[in-house]
């Protein structure tokens, strides 16, 4: 892929190419360790992705091969959450905006494949689950610290991937502490395929390729149908929302609108009442 960079950021990468765009937490002397500024970049750069109509597959991944990401930096771990320049001068308010971050992947009506070499762990671990899909290179591993550093995810982090994997695994996956290589995670569900650390890139390009083969409607309606029930009032919210947009696209809608618009009595008597 020919990666034509856009964006100022200073934590993370923006890069796109053929439709895909390419998020990379750019932090790799912390193992891709976020601070509530990546997060805000991550944001940005996630809605610049939603917002651009030529990007139909998102890939989200860290910068280097040992890392995905750490999770929260602990450097500045504050008693109250991760505090970044601004919060400092804010009175050190801390922050855990990763939970908006995982909200806001969900919410992204475009496929995000997570590209995972070396670590996920952590919250790290938590934002490849909540990418749709994710692919490894042989050398990740992956798990959670919570426990081991005071830190927990009750949200995504649990139920999700009590989802994925199972109420048994989930739970040792969390309260033992341990790391699973590639192959455990593909064998537990956890990861969609495996490739050597070489390939890891044409890999993923090649199934984002595949997707934007696909009908994007389509695509976007399967995603809010799968995070349906898991999210909700939310899920269900949004996947009303976007039966809105397809209704809005009919005749029968647009009806509604030109009648009032021309101050006239709208005629849907004109629609089959659909068995
Ligand atoms: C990631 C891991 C397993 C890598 O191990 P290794 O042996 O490859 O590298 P090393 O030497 O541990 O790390 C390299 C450098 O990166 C820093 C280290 O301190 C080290 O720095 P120097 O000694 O060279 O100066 N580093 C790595 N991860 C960091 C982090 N998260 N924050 C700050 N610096 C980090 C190994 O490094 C590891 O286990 N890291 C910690 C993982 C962790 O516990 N993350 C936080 C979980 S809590 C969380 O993310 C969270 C949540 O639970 C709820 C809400 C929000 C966040």
């Amino acid at each position: 892929c020919d990666w034509r960079s856009v964006g100022d950021y200073r934590d993370i990468r923006y890069e796109v190419a053929e439709g895909i765009a390419k998020i990379t937490i750019n932090r790799p002397e912390v193992r891709n360790a976020f601070r509530p500024q990546t997060l805000f970049e991550l944001s940005d750069a996630f809605n610049r992705a939603r917002d651009d109509d030529e990007i139909g597959v998102i890939v989200l991944t860290g910068q280097g091969d040992l890392a995905f990401c750490s999770g929260g930096d602990q450097r500045i771990r504050g008693d109250d959450g991760y505090i970044g320049d601004d919060d400092v001068a804010n009175r050190g308010i801390g922050r855990l905006n990763v939970l908006d971050l995982q909200v806001q992947i969900r919410r992204t009506p475009k496929p995000v494949i997570a590209m995972v070499a070396g670590y996920a762990v952590g919250g790290g671990h938590v934002l490849h689950i909540v990418c749709d899909l994710t692919i490894a290179a042989d050398n990740a591993r992956f798990g959670q610290t919570g426990p081991k550093v005071g830190s927990f995810d009750g949200g995504y982090g649990s139920g999700l991937l009590a989802r994925i994997v199972g109420q048994k695994k989930s739970r040792e996956i969390w309260y033992l502490c341990k790391q699973y290589d590639a192959a455990e995670a593909e064998e537990m569900g956890l990861v969609n395929t495996v490739v050597p650390l070489a390939q890891l890139e044409r890999e993923t390009v090649s199934w984002a390729r595949q997707m934007l083969q696909h009908s994007p409607l389509a695509l976007r309606m399967l995603k809010a149908s799968h995070n349906a029930v898991d999210d909700g009032l939310a899920g269900v919210q949004q996947l009303a929302g976007d039966s809105t947009m397809l209704f809005y696209m009919t005749e029968e809608a647009q009806e509604g609108r030109n009648a009032y618009r021309e101050k006239r009595t709208p005629d849907f008597g004109q629609f089959p009442k659909r068995p």
